[in-house]
């Protein structure tokens, strides 16, 4: 039986639109099926959503002086963040498991690492290029990771992590390990040929794997009309890869996008591609004054706001959002102070680190992780409630109302 691709009826030769027509801002809302969201929270006690208000004010509040440094001229190079898009990598980081292995957080990622507890003092001398552990002072960007949080480092090629994490899905599926892999990405690196090598494979093989696709309209100043016809959660279909649509700015509707993913994976679903749509609402980098975003567009978006959605959900459960900025303003402001205070690498030092010195560091700690709310669960360190205790700033994010541990009532799971 023949496939019909094409429409019955030719098209009238004055049918295609312009590109001033494409580009309209219309275009770029959501709206119509693209309306269709799941957000089921799971298992989310009090104290958890707290930590996650407290974590996407914290990813905030940092890329906000971050900015500020750069435009100071003390911060090298350019600055990245993701301003409008803070819920996706701490929902989605906030619901792994401590086996769970992220490759990689990318420039619009931050709060996936601060769920791990990156200890910001690190986080802004890694900026500055002073000494620090994270990078030795070697960049300025989002290159680093760290393989006993789980954190592999991305590489500026995009969208190669998701090959990388497949990789790693596998090798958990070989070897009978219960973990999984999540990717995150932008919806311009889809228009790569890795992408669809990534997804045929995940798909194929039912890998543990999950893909989180950050459609924040624009890769640098192409708006996502000029990069595909179809929607990457759409195309899932096409490689067999389970696909969600959800409201990026929803820091609970991602986690619990994330979740039903990572039950999926493993149980031996395979692979679920996020697609979850969002607004970078500054520029590429700071260098760049994003210009050629229609006010309407950004106007639509900041009036849903992650930060101001989610604080009006915490200000119910009764904590005092205010408070909570004021604490973590605060301590940027140190951690910030205490990095500019933080000499540069010696040059001397310049060629050292640039192979593999010893043995390679184990990805991951298991049960031990105390980024994790399921390590109380698992027995590890995270059983007394807090978010975490490997550094000073995980113990100022812990909330001692019993976030995650394996006797909160609250806990469904
Ligand atoms: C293979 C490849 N080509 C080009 C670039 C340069 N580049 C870096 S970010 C970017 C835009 C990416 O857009 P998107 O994937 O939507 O992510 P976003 O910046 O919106 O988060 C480009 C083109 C790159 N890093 N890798
Ligand atoms: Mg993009």
């Amino acid at each position: 039986m023949a496939i019909v691709t094409s429409p019955a009826q030719p098209a009238p030769a004055d049918a295609k639109p312009s590109h001033s027509q494409i580009d309209r801002t219309s275009d770029l809302l959501p709206g119509g099926p693209s309306e269709d969201r799941s957000s089921v929270p799971v298992g989310l006690t009090s104290g958890d959503r707290t930590a996650l208000y407290r974590f996407l004010v914290l990813m905030r509040t940092i890329e906000e002086r971050g900015v500020t440094l750069y435009k100071q001229g003390k911060l090298p190079g350019s600055f990245y963040d993701g301003r409008g898009q803070e819920a996706i990598s701490v929902g989605a980081a906030f619901a792994l498991g401590p086996d769970d292995v992220i490759s990689s957080p990318l420039i619009r990622d931050l709060g996936a690492h601060l769920v791990r507890g990156t200890d910001i003092t690190e986080l802004f001398r890694h900026y500055l290029g002073r000494q620090n552990v994270l990078s030795h002072g070697r960049e300025g960007n989002m290159h680093f990771g760290d393989h006993q949080r789980g954190i592999v480092a991305p590489v500026s090629m995009l969208p190669d992590m998701m090959v990388v994490a497949l990789g790693l899905a596998m090798a958990f599926r070989m070897r009978g390990e219960q973990r999984v892999a999540l990717s995150f990405f932008g919806e311009g690196a889809t228009s790569r040929g890795d992408w669809h090598e990534a997804m045929n494979w995940a798909g194929l093989r039912r890998e543990p794997v999950i893909y989180v696709c950050e459609n924040n309209q624009l890769a640098y100043s192409t708006p996502s009309s000029r990069q595909f016809a179809v929607r990457p959660s759409e195309r899932a279909k096409g490689y067999g890869v389970a696909a969600e649509l959800i409201d990026g700015n929803d820091v609970e509707a991602v986690h619990a996008a994330v979740h039903r993913a990572r039950e999926r994976a493993l149980s031996g679903g395979g692979a679920t591609l996020i697609e979850a749509e969002t607004m970078r609402m500054n520029g590429h980098g700071s260098h760049d004054d994003a210009s050629y975003v229609a006010p309407e567009l950004r106007a639509y978006w900041e009036a849903r706001d992650p930060l101001d959605r989610y604080a009006a959900v915490v200000r119910e459960l009764g904590v005092d959002v205010d408070a909570v900025r004021a604490e973590v303003s605060a301590r940027v402001d140190a951690a910030a102070e205490a990095a500019l205070a933080t000499p540069l690498p010696d040059p001397e030092t310049a060629a050292t680190g640039v192979f593999c010195d010893g043995d390679p560091t184990e990805l991951g700690r298991g049960g031990d992780a105390p980024w994790s709310r399921f390590a109380g669960w698992a027995g590890g360190a995270g059983a007394d409630g807090a978010v975490g205790t490997g550094t000073a700033d995980e113990a100022a994010l812990a909330e001692p109302d019993g976030r995650g541990g394996a006797n909160d009532a609250e806990a469904t799971r």
